[in-house]
């Protein structure tokens, strides 16, 4: 009985929500999609700033949040808000380089030291450099770049202690030349795969292991099907928040300036509970089962430097791209 009326508030809520105070209807109904689950800070934050949008455009820009893969795959969402099947999209800059080579950058192994470097570097003249490349791909990128966080490998068979663990062993990449290379280069047998099969392929033992920030780990349910953490912080990935650009230059001037106001807003909000997540929420999947380890990371860097990974990469992005990362980095390589 108790439970029936709390889920007759709930979908009484969810029904004043979807019809709010103001009468207008929408003269824009855009749709969002991202791959992470609902319940992940992004997509909260993605609720919040399309609400505060409605709001303050008087019901004039409805932005329809779909998470968790609703609207398809990484690939298939990216050829769609290209086309402008879709409105925009949260994507990794590294899966992103598949149209703009250099957004992969700040997916360099071993790059940034902390999120300070991080954030100096993304709010910087390196984010500032890769948006101007993603500009030029008919894509319109929002200021501030989300966060995903620093990445951690997981296993169903055994803890990654050294690189030579990593030899041969079965790792689900996103679509990406340069996590192909990073793995190949560690001498592991990386397999590109959606962030949508990632539950399935591991379920199935397809891979043994997969690589993420904790916060994903925990909010897509990964302890269900791997055993170990090995906390490598490999590189850190971000997401862009993308429009495509056609609809974002048609959008009216006053418009464009509430939508971005409230997108950048909800990006830095979420970088802030995306990284109290990611520093939490290891004693949580403990308590799941998950067996953790540390590991010594210059040993990983110094493998992936005699394996030439990082002069391969430093050619491939140019001495303008690489000489704005090491100005937040240091040197590297
Ligand atoms: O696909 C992944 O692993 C994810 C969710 O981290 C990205 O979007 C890059």
């Amino acid at each position: 009985r108790k439970f029936l009326a709390q889920a007759g508030a709930l979908s009484l809520g969810a029904a004043i929500a979807a019809k709010p105070a103001f009468a207008q209807t929408a003269e824009y109904t855009l749709r969002f999609g991202s791959n992470l689950p609902a319940i992940h800070p992004l997509n909260v934050r993605a609720n919040a700033a399309a609400d505060a949008i409605r709001k303050e455009t008087n019901g004039r820009v409805d932005i329809q949040v779909h998470p968790n893969n609703q609207l398809g795959s990484d690939t298939d969402m990216l050829s769609q808000v290209r086309s402008g099947a879709i409105d925009f999209m949260t994507l990794s800059g590294l899966i992103l380089s598949t149209l703009v080579p250099v957004a992969s950058i700040n997916g360099i192994g071993f790059a940034f030291k902390d999120d300070q470097q991080v954030w100096a570097a993304m709010d910087g003249e390196l984010g500032a450099h890769v948006r101007g490349a993603i500009q030029k791909a008919g894509l319109h990128p929002f200021e501030k770049i989300w966060d995903n966080g620093f990445r951690q490998i997981t296993s169903s068979t055994k803890p990654i202690a050294t690189p030579a663990d990593l030899k041969g062993f079965k790792i689900r990449v996103p679509v990406s030349p340069l996590w192909t290379s990073l793995f190949k280069s560690l001498d592991a047998a990386p397999a590109s795969i959606n962030f949508a099969e990632v539950y399935s392929a591991l379920q199935t033992k397809i891979v043994e292991g997969q690589e993420n920030p904790l916060a994903i780990v925990q909010t897509a349910k990964l302890y269900e099907v791997q055993k170990y953490c090995s906390l490598t912080s490999h590189m850190w990935d971000g997401f862009w928040f993308l429009a495509n650009g056609k609809m974002w230059n048609k959008l009216p001037k006053d418009l464009q300036t509430i939508v971005a106001k409230h997108i950048n807003a909800a990006g830095l909000a979420q970088r802030d509970d995306v990284r109290r997540l990611n520093n939490s929420v290891e004693v949580e999947l403990k308590g799941k089962g998950m067996v953790f380890n540390n590991v010594d990371k210059e040993a990983f860097r110094a493998t992936l430097k005699k394996a030439g990974f990082y002069s391969e990469w430093q050619k491939k992005y140019g001495p303008e791209a690489w000489a704005l990362l090491e100005k937040y980095t240091g040197k590297l390589g």
